[in-house]
């Protein structure tokens, strides 16, 4: 007996419709995509039909697992929370919880238990500091929308189903599937934008996918992409194309812009960006010549030395064009379920500052809570009585969780963190695979495959390009008694809370926070309670579905929407595109558009100095494929097979130059390490930059990816230097730094 299954894709932002197709052995015998989904329409991409294979990965962990020695045993739930709290209890016990930490990975975004749950997770824990992906990822962004509309996660996204003019800086969506800016078929939108009479320019160190769809590629060098935004800042003041537009009321800061920008003519930055300035001009004034313009950066405008000013900058473009929070332009969206994400955080209590504690090892001062990824490395290996370290609120780390995370992989200084991991005493990994990093666990709790998990994204609907959702049900049951992620998640943290197992009462927890959740929406906890039986993330997706803006707010408003809406619309309910809302959005003290944070301002002599720079001989960028998804997909047959997508992309000159040839071997050195990887010689990289893939890396012993192994690739951050960080958001820079290659063997 067949039956088919309407679902939402959970891997990437594109959030896909998928008609599932399972047989009466419950295999999953076909994905393809659901035509009548309202969002997607039909649009998938090759990752989307494998949900099936990483659902029916021999591979993938279904019970939890305890480590003795080199030894992995599979033990019963209650076993596996019995070892973690052992190990939990000892190191609070015989360091406290300054010892402690937790790294955070991407797939938390994706996973509406992990989404909702994860603050359930790190607030009991009360780790004086954590980790995360963000690091190596949108810091910066958070860092910039934090000072110009008082959110971190309050980030406009380009209307580009509207547009006229797309200027796409440090992002490939043939790629990623966009990013910050949720949109199925963003390939398809750049032909629209063409067939309404407008344009797409893409800029980027290579020719991308992106860039061959689009109108116009324009190659820049890597890291210069603030000096370039500010000479077009510096166009649109000195040729009087400045108009507000909407916002015009409401923006604090435009004179002191002029002035920050007064020095970055083009002529200036043109040398420096690998751009002419007669192009940077033209740039500047097609943007404010267009009927609308949306100009967006990703992360290649992060992962870089100026992230922070870069992604200002893209923001103040849209501003000073008149196209920030209009249809075409820059727009935030108004998701029909609030995102946890976007309840007021304790720590902002008291206004924004950064700096409030530094890291011990390096001294670094945090930003929005966190220090670069690279640090966790050497908190692990640095004991406390080495010399020059500094006042911290932490000591060296004894316990990591990881959750949902594989940092041996994606943070920069892997082999680092790589060799320091063995060192705990107490690492836990909640994960559904025995990886790279996993492998240093002492006890794996797996959580779901998505295709057992209930799903509603989170997060992403506030930058998606339409006010829609969609509920997606499990597809397959699981047995009673495994816990769901965000059980595991409340109770690690109330062991390290100091709770011991089996006292833990989840659901008192969840209760607890559902009360916080309902009260500060409004609603009476007790009215609200009433209406469930269960607890869990669905009770709480109903909860942001009822007090959102289009919710019934449990029987206020007639025909508001609840989850059962959803419940009974397989294929989502879509409410339309973009509104103005950035009059509701912004939460600055000034109420008003901070164009100018002196926070940023102060990072311009960093940038100054970088004029002076010599450019580097030969750089370093990352880049993705369509085929993979970080570091995680690559034990899926149907998308490593065939030719080796882990090559160094060379431009035809510099390999010449450098006597690399296509298919050879190279071996590529940075001060932070060095990796032999095959050369792929291209007319796609701009001269004088290289492009590796991250996420690669899968020959290490212990792990349990069968296929993954076949096809291991290098790790590209075992090249990337961990000290080398935009300054001022902490994160990572793995684009633009300074590389040698030669060729190995002939
Ligand atoms: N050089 C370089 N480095 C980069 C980047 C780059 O562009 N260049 N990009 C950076 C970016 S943007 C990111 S987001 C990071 C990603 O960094 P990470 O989040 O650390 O890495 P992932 O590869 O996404 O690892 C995901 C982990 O989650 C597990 N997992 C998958 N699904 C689930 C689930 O449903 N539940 C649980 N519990 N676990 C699950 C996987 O097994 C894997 O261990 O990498 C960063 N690193
Ligand atoms: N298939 C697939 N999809 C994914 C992922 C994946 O791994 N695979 N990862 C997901 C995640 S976690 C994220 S964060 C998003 C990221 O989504 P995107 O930001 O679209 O990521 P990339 O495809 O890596 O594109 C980054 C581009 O920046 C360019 N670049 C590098 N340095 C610079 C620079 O200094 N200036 C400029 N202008 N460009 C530069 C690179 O050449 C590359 O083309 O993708 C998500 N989607
Ligand atoms: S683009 Fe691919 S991975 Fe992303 S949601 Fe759609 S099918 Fe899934
Ligand atoms: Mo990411």
């Amino acid at each position: 007996m067949t039956t088919t299954h309407i679902r939402t894709c959970p891997l990437c932002e594109a959030m896909c419709g998928l008609e599932i197709t399972v047989d009466g052995d419950d295999q999953v015998t076909l994905i393809r995509a659901d035509r009548d989904d309202v969002w997607s329409k039909g649009y998938l991409c090759p990752k989307g039909t494998t949900l099936g294979h990483l659902h029916h990965d021999p591979d993938r962990i279904r019970e939890p697992m305890v480590r003795d020695g080199d030894e992995w045993r599979t033990v019963t739930w209650d076993e596996a929370f019995a070892r973690c709290d052992e190990l939990i209890a000892g190191v609070i016990e015989r360091h406290g919880r300054e010892a402690m930490t937790a790294y955070i990975g991407n797939p938390t975004v994706h996973n509406l238990s992990l989404s909702r749950y994860i603050g359930l997770f790190v607030a009991p824990a009360g780790f004086p500091m954590i980790y995360s992906a963000g690091t190596v990822d949108q810091w910066p962004k958070n860092v910039a929308c934090m000072l110009m509309y008082g959110g971190m996660w309050t980030i406009p996204a380009p209307d580009i189903q509207r547009t006229h003019y797309w200027l796409v800086m440090g992002g490939n969506p043939q790629a990623s599937q966009g990013s910050l800016l949720a949109c199925p078929d963003v390939l398809g939108e750049i032909d629209n934008i063409r067939a309404r009479g407008g344009k797409t320019v893409v800029i980027d160190p290579r020719r991308t996918g992106t860039a061959d769809r689009a109108d116009e590629w324009i190659p820049i060098v890597p890291g210069t992409d603030a000096a370039f935004l500010l000479a077009v800042v510096n166009v649109l003041f000195a040729d009087g194309l400045v108009d507000l537009g909407d916002v015009h009321d409401f923006v604090n800061g435009v004179a002191e812009v002029e002035a920050a920008a007064r020095e970055f003519a083009p002529e200036v930055v043109a040398a420096t960006c690998g751009i002419d300035a007669p192009t940077i001009r033209r740039i500047a004034h097609e943007i404010a010549a267009a009927p609308s313009a949306a100009v967006y950066g990703r992360i290649g405008l992060c992962n870089q030395e100026f992230g922070t000013l870069a992604s200002w900058l893209i923001d103040v473009v849209n501003v000073l064009t008149g196209n920030f929070d209009r249809p075409g332009g820059m727009m935030f969206g108004n998701p029909i379920a609030w995102s946890v994400s976007h309840l007021d955080d304790p720590q902002w209590a008291d206004g924004v500052s950064f700096g409030r504690w530094r890291s011990r090892v390096r001294g670094t001062p945090e930003v929005l809570g966190q220090v670069p990824v690279s640090c966790l490395a050497e908190e692990i290996d640095t004991p406390d009585d080495a010399p020059g370290l500094f006042e911290s609120p932490t000591k060296q780390i004894k316990a990591l969780i990881t959750i949902a995370g594989n940092p041996v992989i994606s943070a920069p200084d892997a082999g680092r963190l790589d060799a320091a991991l063995p060192m705990l005493e107490c690492m836990i990994s909640v994960d559904n695979w025995l990886n790279e990093t996993t492998r240093h666990a002492h006890v794996i709790l797996p959580g779901l495959s998505a295709l057992e998990a209930p799903h509603y994204d989170d997060l992403i609907l506030a930058w998606a390009a339409r006010t829609f959702g969609n509920y997606s049900p499990p597809v397959f049951d699981v047995p009673d008694g495994r816990p769901r992620e965000w059980q595991t998640l409340i109770v690690l943290g109330a062991m390290c809370m100091g709770m011991r197992w089996p006292d833990i009462d989840v659901r008192m927890f969840d209760d607890g926070f559902f009360a916080v959740a309902c009260e500060a929406q409004g609603v009476d906890p007790a009215v609200a309670m009433a209406h469930y039986e269960d607890g869990g993330p669905e009770r709480l997706l109903d909860l942001q579905i009822r007090t959102g803006p289009f919710g019934d707010r449990y029987g206020e408003v007639p025909d508001g929407l609840t989850l059962q809406h959803f419940r009974d619309a397989p294929h989502g309910i879509d409410l339309g595109p973009m509104v103005p809302m950035a009059r509701h959005w912004v939460k600055t003290p000034s109420g008003r558009i901070e164009l100018a944070p002196e926070y940023i301002l102060a990072d311009l002599p960093r940038l100054r100095a970088r004029l002076d720079r010599p450019r580097d001989a030969l750089v370093l960028v990352s880049r993705r494929h369509v085929r993979s998804n970080n570091s995680w997909m690559h034990n899926v047959k149907v998308l490593v097979k065939g030719k080796d997508r882990c090559t160094l992309l060379v431009h035809p000159d510099d390999a010449a130059r450098l006597l690399l040839v296509d298919g050879g071997v190279a071996r590529v050195t940075s001060e932070a390490g060095s990796v032999e990887v095959p050369v792929e010689v291209s007319d796609e990289m701009m001269l004088g930059v290289v492009s590796l893939p991250h996420g690669w890396g899968h020959d290490k012993p212990g792990t349990r990816l069968s296929v993954a192994r076949e096809h291991a690739g290098v790790n590209s951050n075992l090249l990337s230097p961990g000290r080398l960080t935009d300054v001022i958001s902490n994160n990572q820079v793995v684009n633009g730094f300074p590389v040698e290659v030669v060729p190995v063997g002939s």
